[in-house]
């Protein structure tokens, strides 16, 4: 294990030096110390928030459905960071990062997940469906494919409102083979609206493969047959999503309409807490948790550079435990529901 950080730190040092470029050859964004702090920071927090998440289901305190991010933190957090107030954010059931990423509190993100009065959803919503207007997150949706065709309705309400916020709408390699997906690029190229579609390609859904599941496993080729330009991005590498999200959002911004971010991932845990796993090996999770791990990445730059000693990010990792560790205490202390809610909020 420790050879084989020492063999991946030196040959990102080369390529480093010689070109700048993402493993897939695309841009990077030229972090200065605070952004590799702030996004390790973020991407640190939602690991832990999706390992004490895994750990209250293992132990009962959470029904339903759960889905975890970890692995896939990248995209989320360098999306985010090139993101400016008022853009919106939808996405499917394995939500809880999008949620953290967009500024959401750990406690009410966990209240909700355990079913809790003081949750996103006064815990009646749980793990898939949570919202924000606040921070401008729409969910949290369990019907694959049909947070794309909601999010173009988002751009669509930018548009009709005159302002210059982006939708930006995250889907599955899954759900990019649903036909409401090519409906809503249809109407987004057609009346060019604001709209970033980021497929996180994390190689399957559920537990098919892309190889096995779809015809164009190029999901940046998607909108062609519309006139939507497409880019896949090493999303494994929070500054090349940061690069690609700020050129993304800026051709959004300028009226150009809509566009399309592959985003090349990975998820290391189950699709949900149920998964048999048969349809990879832990050999291939292992490969890529040890070689593209979007956190030990930014780890192992800020160590070379010198801008953090292992004291410094080991004081990271304490504050982002005790958030989290905090938001545990405070969904467990909090009072389920009353029954008298049972038809609040609810449409009959
Ligand atoms: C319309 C619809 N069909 C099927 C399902 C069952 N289902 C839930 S998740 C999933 C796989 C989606 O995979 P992907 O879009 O790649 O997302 P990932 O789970 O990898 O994040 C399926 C088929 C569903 N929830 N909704
Ligand atoms: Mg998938």
């Amino acid at each position: 294990m420790a050879l084989r950080k020492t063999a991946t730190v030196s040959s990102r040092k080369t390529s480093a030096k010689s070109a700048a470029k993402a493993s897939n050859g695309g841009p990077i964004a030229d972090f200065d110390r605070e952004e590799e702090l702030k996004a390790y920071r973020e991407m640190l927090l939602i690991r832990r928030f999706e390992e004490k998440a895994g750990q209250l289901y293992g132990m009962g305190f959470i029904g339903g459905f759960c889905h975890l991010y970890i692995g896939q933190e990248a995209v989320v957090v360098g999306m985010q960071m090139a993101q400016k107030e008022g853009d919106q954010v939808i996405t499917a059931y394995r939500d809880h990062g999008h949620m953290l990423a967009t500024g959401m509190e750990a406690r009410g993100v966990m209240a909700e997940l355990t079913g809790r009065r003081s949750g996103y959803s006064r815990g009646k919503g749980g793990s898939m469906h949570m919202f924000s207007k606040e921070k401008h997150f729409y969910g949290g949706h369990g019907i694959v494919g049909a947070q794309v065709s909601l999010g173009t309705g988002l751009a669509f309400a930018n548009r009709y409102r005159g302002n210059d916020s982006v939708a930006v709408a995250y889907f599955g390699d899954g759900a990019a083979n649903q036909g409401q997906v090519y409906e809503s690029f249809n109407m987004a190229a057609l009346w060019k609206l604001p709209i970033i579609y980021i497929v996180e390609n994390n190689r399957y859904a559920m537990g098919t493969s892309t190889a096995r599941a779809t015809a164009q496993s190029n999901y940046s080729l998607r909108g062609s047959g519309f006139g939507i330009p497409g880019v896949q991005v090493d999303g494994m590498d929070v500054r090349a999503v940061k690069a690609a999200a700020d050129e993304a959002l800026e051709h959004c911004r300028s009226g150009k309409g809509p566009i399309i971010l592959e985003m090349l991932t990975y998820r290391y845990r189950g699709h949900s807490m149920s998964d048999p796993a048969k349809y990879r090996t832990k050999e291939e999770v292992q490969k890529m948790r040890s070689e593209q791990d979007p956190i030990e990445q930014v780890r192992l730059r800020v160590m070379e550079k010198g801008w953090a000693t292992e004291e410094d990010l080991k004081a990271i990792d304490k504050e982002v435990r005790d958030i989290v560790a905090d938001s545990a205490d405070f969904a467990q202390a909090d009072p389920e529901p009353d029954v008298s809610e049972l038809y609040t909020d609810i449409l009959l």
